[in-house]
């Protein structure tokens, strides 16, 4: 059967985030939810195994029947498993179609794969064992109160956390998500390095720091990538190593939203705080977004449910809005769930824009799957609205349109400033990729996808971004740090990472470890050390420690690489090789 695959988040395999080494990720990550008349033809049901195939190759699901779906769509969650059949191309933006794969599903009697398994076939090396945890403190036990959570852009800054024999022992007021990641012991404890043999020694930290700083000055065309889950201070630090070796630096943004930010590039950002919907805010809409299981206490501390100064009511005072291709669990809750086709986003944004101008008689019958009237219903909505709040996902940065889309959604909230006040924030994923954003922006002028090796800042979204360089086999040596480019990024890419030089910094194991030469493990920022972190609507919050495990920051492993690759550069800056004093003279 042809299909349409499309993936996303799911509250189980976020859960799992923090425990790649276990068997319970895979299982969640290699789900395939299919419509319940679709499994019926391919005479299977739930549980059976089923293989999606795509012309980059062919992975083997669990069948998970879902009516969310419409036929013809299957939605695979985000992991390992969906990006082994995915391709490498970036249509100019940086971000893969994760979105948009057209590919087969038939009945198997092959059974799924781990993620580790994937990654071995890719040219990986088996998980490491991972060390019975040990905390620093053996005291406790100790609250901690208004400790920030260090996980999805919602940043919630309320959490009470309970610390006892050098552990966290219980995570209040987050949700499911927060609270794994805080309670995860997937940690190493000591730097790791892999032999000729595929076997893993431990070592020093200061062999791992030194053997990180040679692999970076050698590397003729390093990339530095990640940098969404550390501090903006590490941040800013990569940014100097970077410059100084003439490398590339990109971060998450430029799978993710990378697009919304060409949008805004393009078009401005009619932007603002969170605070101001929570109190303000009488239309709220999601679109392309799913917050339920991604950011889940999106809806309770800033938007529907919450009671604002002047929405006293909470969601009696507001109407809750889900644009999307499925019926997610926060279409399910919200007052209209408006079903879109896949990519008919922009259409529906131009439909949206004709109405308000008095433009609805010239538009057909059906936009992008919507009936003309459901349309014109949700532009009066919008236009009589005393605030609307505007959230947009990566439905629209992943799917067809990407940068456009959101271009679009903003020209569309353009539209109606002219008649109320109306406002679009993209759903930011990680707790700091929005800090990535401020700090790449301040330091270079650009918020991610540098290219230093100009000895100027250059960025060139689809040709500077980790996606496009690891695909095109341009990168000669890696470090990762705050991402997991194993789980994230699409084969060809992890294919090229197992050949070159690659270190991870990384306080968890992860995926990314399969390929790396030597994992540097350090204080998680938010748990173990303090940083800053800039929520999804750029409120910078600064981030608590509630233990003590005796790493080392990523600042401090950071600032060592910089300044021993300062050591070898004298004057600091990149010398082009033809210039530098050690370059033979050119004939
Ligand atoms: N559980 C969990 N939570 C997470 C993460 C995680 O891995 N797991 N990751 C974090 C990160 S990095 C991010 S960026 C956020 C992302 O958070 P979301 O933006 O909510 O991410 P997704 O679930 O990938 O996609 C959102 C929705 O887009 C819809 N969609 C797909 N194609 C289209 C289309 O053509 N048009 C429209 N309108 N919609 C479409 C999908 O059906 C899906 O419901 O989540 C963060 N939170
Ligand atoms: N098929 C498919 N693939 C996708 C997507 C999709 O929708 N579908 N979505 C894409 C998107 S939007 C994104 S953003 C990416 C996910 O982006 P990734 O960045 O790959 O997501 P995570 O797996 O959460 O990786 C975060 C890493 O940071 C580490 N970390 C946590 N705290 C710290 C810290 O204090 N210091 C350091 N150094 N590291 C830390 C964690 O252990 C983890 O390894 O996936 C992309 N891939
Ligand atoms: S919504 Fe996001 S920031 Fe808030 S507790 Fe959950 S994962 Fe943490
Ligand atoms: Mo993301």
């Amino acid at each position: 059967m042809h299909v349409l695959i499309t993936s996303g988040r799911t509250i189980a395999q976020g859960r799992q985030l923090y425990y790649k080494d276990m068997p319970g990720y895979s299982y969640e990550t290699a789900r395939c939810f299919v419509n319940p008349f679709d499994l019926l033809e391919l005479g299977a049901s739930a549980g059976d195994y089923l293989l999606l195939s795509t012309g980059t190759g062919e992975e083997v699901f669990v069948a998970t029947p879902c009516d969310d779906l419409v036929s013809g769509t299957v939605f695979i969650p985000c992991g390992p498993h969906a990006n082994a059949i995915l391709h490498a191309t970036t249509r100019g933006t940086g971000a893969p179609d994760y979105k948009w794969l057209e590919g087969t599903v038939t009945r198997t009697d092959l059974s799924p794969r781990s993620g580790w398994a994937i990654l071995i076939e890719e040219g990986g090396g088996a998980c490491p064992p991972v060390p019975v945890p040990c905390g620093e403190d053996g005291g406790g036990p100790v609250t901690i109160r208004d400790v920030a959570c260090p996980l999805c852009g919602c940043l919630c800054d309320d959490l009470v956390v309970k610390v006892e024999g050098g552990a966290v022992t219980s995570v209040d007021n987050a949700c499911s998500l927060g609270s794994e990641k805080f309670l995860s012991q997937s940690r190493l404890r000591s730097p790791i390095l892999r032999d000729d043999n595929q076997s893993w020694s431990p070592i020093g930290f200061a062999e791992g720091i030194r053997y990180a700083a040679e692999m970076l000055a050698d590397a003729e065309r390093p990339l530095l990538f990640g940098w969404s889950g550390t501090s903006a201070e590490a941040q800013c630090i990569g940014i100097q190593i970077a410059e100084t070796i003439g490398g590339v630096i990109d971060n998450c943004s430029s799978i993710c939203h990378g697009p919304s930010i060409m949008g805004i590039q393009e078009a401005g950002h009619p932007g603002c705080t969170l605070g101001a919907v929570k109190n303000r805010a009488d239309v709220v809409i999601y679109w392309g977004s799913n917050p339920i299981e991604s950011h889940p206490r999106h809806l309770s501390r800033y938007t529907t449910f919450v009671n604002g100064k002047y929405r006293e009511n909470g969601h009696h005072d507001r109407t809750l809005v889900v644009v999307d291709i499925r019926m997610t669990d926060t279409a399910k809750i919200a007052d209209e769930f408006i079903r879109i086709k896949p990519g008919g986003d922009y259409a529906v944004f131009s439909a949206l824009r004709a109405i308000i101008r008095g433009h609805a008689d010239t538009l057909p019958a059906s936009i992008g799957g919507v009936p003309r009237e459901r349309l014109i219903w949700l532009a009066d909505l919008c236009r009589n609205a005393r605030f609307g709040a505007l959230f947009t996902g990566i439905g629209l940065t992943q799917s067809r349109g990407r940068y456009k889309n959101v271009r679009n959604a903003i020209q569309l909230v353009d539209e109606l400033n002219r008649h109320t006040k109306f406002t679009l924030t993209p759903m930011r994923g990680h707790w700091n990729v929005n800090g990535t954003n401020q700090t790449f922006s301040f330091l270079t002028g650009y918020p991610y996808g540098v290219d230093f090796s100009r000895g100027t800042p250059y960025y060139n979204p689809g040709e500077t971004t980790a996606v496009d360089l690891l695909g095109r086999g341009e990168a000669d040596a890696c470090l990762i740090i705050g991402a997991d480019p194993g789980a994230h990024l699409p084969r060809r890419c992890n294919e090229h990472l197992a050949t070159i030089p690659t270190i991870v910094i990384d306080p968890f194991v992860s995926l990314s470890t399969s390929f790396a030469d030597i994992h540097i493990p350090v204080a998680c920022v938010g748990i173990d050390c303090e940083g800053t972190g800039y929520r999804m609507d750029s409120v910078p919050i600064r981030m608590k420690k509630v233990l003590s495990s005796g790493l080392p920051t990523d600042e401090e492993v950071l600032s060592q690489i910089l300044h021993l690759i300062q050591g070898r550069r004298p004057y600091g800056v990149n010398v082009p090789k033809a210039l530098s004093p050690e370059a033979p003279p050119v004939a």
